[in-house]
């Protein structure tokens, strides 16, 4: 298994349209199991095959120890009501906001192996699927930002992203190593 670079906001591949899967091989299996171990490497709850350059539909999330490959994911329900909550993104390092979401989701997708399969989801978990299927169709969070809140996202990122060269985010071992308290930041 490797751990692969992430792109970052700037790189072109994270608006790019992604291709459905068919069938799921081995390649795909190699590479999802590559998004698995780089998003745990990065500390991240979810991670999209854009973000590693790759336009495959294809996701990985893990929530609270509930961990689920998603191929060709497609949103079969969700509630009308949306609830806001924190968002951040590992190819917008330390840029967060909160983005209103349905607070339940029912997701249809082809699992590791390609069979179908359905995810019931509310909460942080559905947040994080609506989020990586958004990167799967070329969106970020802060494309669902308030004119003003985006704005003050991106000059945040202005201020950050020259710590990637290229648009692309190599892990350190230091970041790998690293325990992440964010509450303990604000
Ligand atoms: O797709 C990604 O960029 C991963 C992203 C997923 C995500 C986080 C929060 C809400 C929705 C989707 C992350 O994992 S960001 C890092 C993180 O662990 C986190 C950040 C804010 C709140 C909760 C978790
Ligand atoms: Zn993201």
């Amino acid at each position: 298994m490797s751990i692969l670079r992430i792109h970052v906001l700037g790189s072109p591949v994270l608006r790019q349209a992604t291709k459905e899967v068919a069938p799921v091989t081995d390649e795909h299996r190699q590479l999802i199991d590559d998004m698995f171990e780089t998003m745990y490497a990065a500390h991240g709850i979810g991670l999209a095959a854009p973000q590693i350059g790759r336009t495959e539909r294809i996701a990985v999330v893990d929530v609270d120890d509930e961990a689920y490959a998603i191929v060709n994911p497609v949103i079969v329900e969700n509630d009308a009501e949306p609830v806001k909550g924190e968002e951040g993104c590992l190819s917008i390092p330390d840029v967060y906001g909160d983005v209103s979401r349905p607070e339940r989701v029912k997701v249809r997708a082809l699992d590791r192996d390609g069979n179908p399969f359905e995810i019931e989801a509310e909460g942080l978990l559905a947040r994080c699927l609506q989020h990586e299927i958004d990167h799967l169709d070329g969106r970020m969070f802060i494309d669902h930002l308030s004119v003003l809140r985006r704005k003050a996202a991106l000059a945040k990122w202005a201020t950050i992203k020259g710590k990637y060269p290229g648009y692309i985010r190599t892990l350190t071992a230091d970041e790998i190593a690293e325990h992440h308290h964010r509450d303990e930041e604000f």
